[in-house]
């Protein structure tokens, strides 16, 4: 990283971005053996675990709004000591005593280095990044986490012979990519700087699986809808703050206009998703990135189905021009039917099934809050 770019990356003043990545410690990865220092070799390396024993899990980002249910239901399937979340934030009580946790700065390569070492880390879900907006509002940063930290996490996922899962996002097309919908291979050629950084991972994620034998796994994730946990700074957060606001206030001011069509998915179809190409032989995957799908919808059919549940709701219209021309470059709908044929995945939760979870959920904590 040339000396301009580090001495403008500690010398800005830092948001709270969204994927449990809020500020840069160390950006320095200069040490160690770099995969340029691997034998080159583009046969598949399979993971230092046997099939019958457990992997050891380290989820990046940790905090941000996939890692904690993600290390939940790894924890549930190989055990809670072998799935370790960090972040660089402070944990809640809940999430400190629910399973090992450790602070890891992605831009520190010896500190990654040691905890994979140190805790014989077999698998690396990678969740640390800055989301669309945000990324527009800090864009170093953005170019900083979502870059020169994937490449310290693809280095020594690729010393260490982790199997590495990295997300990738609707946001990975743009204008001029097909939009209804958008296949798994066609121009990409996306307008946001969490966009290019999300290109950019697929490639080189996949140019690390042949050049060097990385076992790279990629999944592009519509905009996910969560419960318990929010996003922050993406564009199809709405999504989520809409049913905060309804249960709430029975009213909510959306900043994308009414007939934005976008994909989305509830959050434990993406959780299972993630498990289940991690789980997937390495023979059934002749792609190494895969679209998932489950719904595609807009603000006013989101709100015509919340108002089933609450008939009073109201919603209006405020257009923040930045998401909406981020909203206007994505896909409407997504094409999966690879990772459908490859490997399996199917949805479960349409928008009727997501709207009543999403109210069950915070009608009963709102229930347990007034007790
Ligand atoms: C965002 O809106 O930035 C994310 C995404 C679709 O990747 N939720």
């Amino acid at each position: 990283m040339p000396f301009w770019l580090l001495n403008q990356v500690f010398s800005q003043v830092l948001q709270r971005p969204a994927c449990g990545y809020p500020t840069p410690i160390v950006p320095v990865q200069f040490l160690g053996i770099s995969a340029r220092q691997v034998t080159s070799d583009a046969s598949f390396r399979s993971a230092s675990f046997s099939d019958t024993e457990h992997p050891r899990v380290l989820i990046t980002g940790g905090l941000g709004q996939l890692g904690v249910g993600l290390a939940k239901l790894l924890r549930k399937r190989f055990g809670k000591d072998n799935v370790i979340l960090s972040d660089i934030r402070k944990p809640s009580d809940h999430v400190f005593y629910s399973g090992p946790f450790i602070y890891s700065d992605i831009l520190d390569y010896k500190n990654l280095r040691e905890i994979v070492v140190n805790n014989r880390i077999t698998w690396l879900i990678h969740y640390s990044a800055l989301l669309s907006a945000v990324g527009e509002a800090n864009v170093s940063l953005a170019r900083a986490v979502n870059i020169t930290g994937l490449h310290n996490v693809l280095d020594i996922a690729t010393e260490h012979n982790l199997r590495l899962f990295v997300p990738s996002t609707i946001g990975a097309f743009g204008p001029s990519s097909p939009r209804n919908p958008a296949p798994d291979l066609c121009i990409q050629r996306p307008r946001t700087i969490y966009g290019v950084s999300k290109v950019h991972a697929e490639l080189i994620g996949e140019y690390y699986h042949y050049r060097y034998g990385l076992d790279f796994r990629c999944l592009r994730y519509p905009g996910i809808i969560s419960a318990d946990t929010q996003p922050g700074g993406g564009t199809t957060d709405y999504a989520v703050q809409i049913f905060h606001d309804a249960i709430k206030s029975g009213k909510f001011q959306c900043y994308l206009k009414p007939d934005t069509r976008l994909p989305m998915m509830y959050i434990d179809d993406c959780l299972r998703a993630t498990l289940e190409i991690m789980e997937a032989s390495s023979d059934s995957l002749p792609m190494r990135t895969y679209n998932i799908n489950a719904m595609s919808f807009t603000p006013e059919e989101l709100a015509q189905e919340v108002v089933k549940h609450l008939p009073e709701f109201q919603v209006t219209y405020n257009v923040d021009a930045v998401r909406q021309a981020i909203a206007d470059s994505w896909p409407m709908n997504f094409d999966d039917s690879n990772a459908r044929k490859d490997w399996g995945w199917k949805h479960y939760y349409d928008l009727p099934e997501l709207v009543t979870v999403m109210f069950s959920f915070h009608t009963s904590e709102s229930r347990a809050a007034h007790a």
